[in-house]
This record gives structure tokens, sequence and C-alpha cells, in this order.
């Protein structure tokens, strides 16, 4: 183990979750806001963004993505991530939308897959467009990868030039239809990595803890956050995106791992460069 500093993500309000099923939930931009500033005091410095319409329901309107991310410049200083992904449905000119607005990162899933009971349609089709969008942008990718066979469509496609030549990598296990978050997959998953390819890992609900400890173990890069875990143990539900954030930063000390600040996040991941 080295001691790369270890960046952390938190992904503070997601597409699934809904006031109703997660009561401490941010939805208004002033509550992504507060969100965000709670989660960067803590320790983390890529704010991995969804937002929320007039209703609370998941959109990717371009200019609620810009009243939020005024809100959020102007509360911390972070990394800020936009998602590409939406809700599952969203149609992909609406998904490559908010990145015209050049955030320092955007994200980039790798395949189509069920995603419980939904499909959450990625074809090749759909991550050239938005692949484009960000490269025209001049914004970092972090490639989405839930499964082995989306890892190995990222080699597939880089080599066909579909998607960026450099970017970060984000394991997301645990999802019903993707890869399970077990220790044996994530192993599997980063032996396959190019030397020096960045790499983090969102464990999905009780995936989330073990996911991030064996991140900080392997050298890799840890998210968390309410988007995809809304408990703390079992039966107890996390107070809020700090909460989960401040729990890694302690995991990380134990192993003698120093929490990336911004700026060596942003070296770390060639952005700004
Ligand atoms: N909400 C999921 C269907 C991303 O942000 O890039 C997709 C997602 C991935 O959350
Ligand atoms: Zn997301």
């Amino acid at each position: 183990m080295s001691n790369t500093p270890l960046i952390i993500s938190a992904a503070i309000v997601g597409a699934e979750h809904t006031k109703e099923s997660y009561p401490h939930l941010p939805v208004t931009p002033g509550e992504i806001a507060e969100a965000a500033k709670g989660a960067v005091e803590a320790g983390a410095s890529i704010i991995h963004l969804h937002v929320r319409d007039e209703e609370g329901n998941p959109t990717q309107r371009v200019d609620v993505f810009e009243a939020v991310t005024e809100k959020i410049r102007k509360s911390c200083d972070c990394i800020l991530q936009y998602s590409t992904g939406g809700a599952v449905g969203t149609p992909v000119e609406l998904r490559c939308d908010p990145v015209s607005l050049k955030p320092d990162m955007a994200t980039l899933s790798m395949g189509t897959m069920n995603f419980g009971p939904e499909i959450y349609e990625n074809t090749e089709a759909t991550i050239s467009a938005i692949a484009k969008a960000i490269m025209e942008n001049g914004v970092k990718a972090e490639l989405e990868v839930f499964d082995l066979g989306q890892l190995e469509a990222v080699v597939r496609m880089k080599k066909r030039g579909l998607i960026p030549e450099a970017f970060h990598i984000d394991f997301v296990l645990g999802v019903p239809g993707g890869m399970t978050a077990s220790i044996e997959n994530l192993v599997t998953l980063v032996s396959r990595l190019e030397k020096d390819q960045s790499w983090a890992v969102a464990g999905i609900g009780r995936g989330q803890l073990p996911m991030a400890i064996h991140a900080i173990a392997m050298d890799g890069h840890v998210r968390v956050g309410v988007e995809d875990n809304i408990y703390y143990r079992k039966g107890e539900m996390a107070t809020s995106n700090a909460q989960l954030v401040e729990r890694v930063v302690r995991l990380a000390g134990e192993f003698d791992r120093p929490v990336a600040t911004v700026d060596e996040a942003k070296k770390l991941l060639g952005i700004g460069a």
C-alpha cells in the first residue's frame, strides 16, 4: 500500500431516492449546497451531482444545474462532477445537456444493464454521444463501470477513439443487474486495469463500507453518499452525507492513508493541468 492521497467522492443526491424514502435527502438548491459543504468539510474532494426540479424529481435541466452549481461554488471548494446518467429512462439528449456548463468532471456509464426492475440504457451510440459532449467541452470523464463486460467495453471503445484517451474509473458495485459488491469482484476488476489507471469504488447499500475499506487498502479511491446507500449501519439511517464521509476519513487514518485535498485530487486526476 502506498500513501497516495485518498480521493473521497460524495454522491450526495442521486436520482432514485425521495424525501419519503429518505427524509434527509437534499433536493432544493440550498439543501444540495449545504450537503456539499458538509461533505467537503468532512473530507470529500469530489461532489458527484444530480439535481432535482421544483417538485423534487430528478432533472437534467441546465438552469437547475447552473443554479445549484452557483450555490455550491459559493459554499465550498470542490471538484464538481455532473451526472450524465440522470435517472433511468432520461433521454440521452437531456443527459448530455448540463455538460455544456463545463463542470470539472462528468460521468459516462459504460453499458446497458438491468437496474433493479428497470433498464438503464447505455448503447454504444449513447455512450459515444455523451463521450463526444464530454470531449468537446474539455471535461474530465469518470467512467461508471457496473460489471466486467463494461470494463471490456472501455478497452474496445478507447481503441476506436469513441471515449476520451484519459479518464478516471468508478466501479459501481451492488446494483441489482450489475456485479455484486464483493471483494473478489473488486480484485478482479482492478487486476484488469492498466498500470497507473486511477480508480474508485462505490458500493451500493451494505456494500458501501466493505468496498470503501478495500479501496483504501488497495490504493484506490472511494465514493460514498446517500445516492448509493442511505444507512449508516443495519437498521440505522445515515443522518447526512457528511456522516458517511467522516467514517471513510476515520478508516483512512487507521490505514495511514492521507485524505486528498481538492488541489491534490485535481493533480491526481489531471484536472486543470
Ligand atoms: N441514476 C442511475 C440510473 C451517473 O450518475 O452517472 C445512473 C447514475 C450514473 O447515477
Ligand atoms: Zn449518479
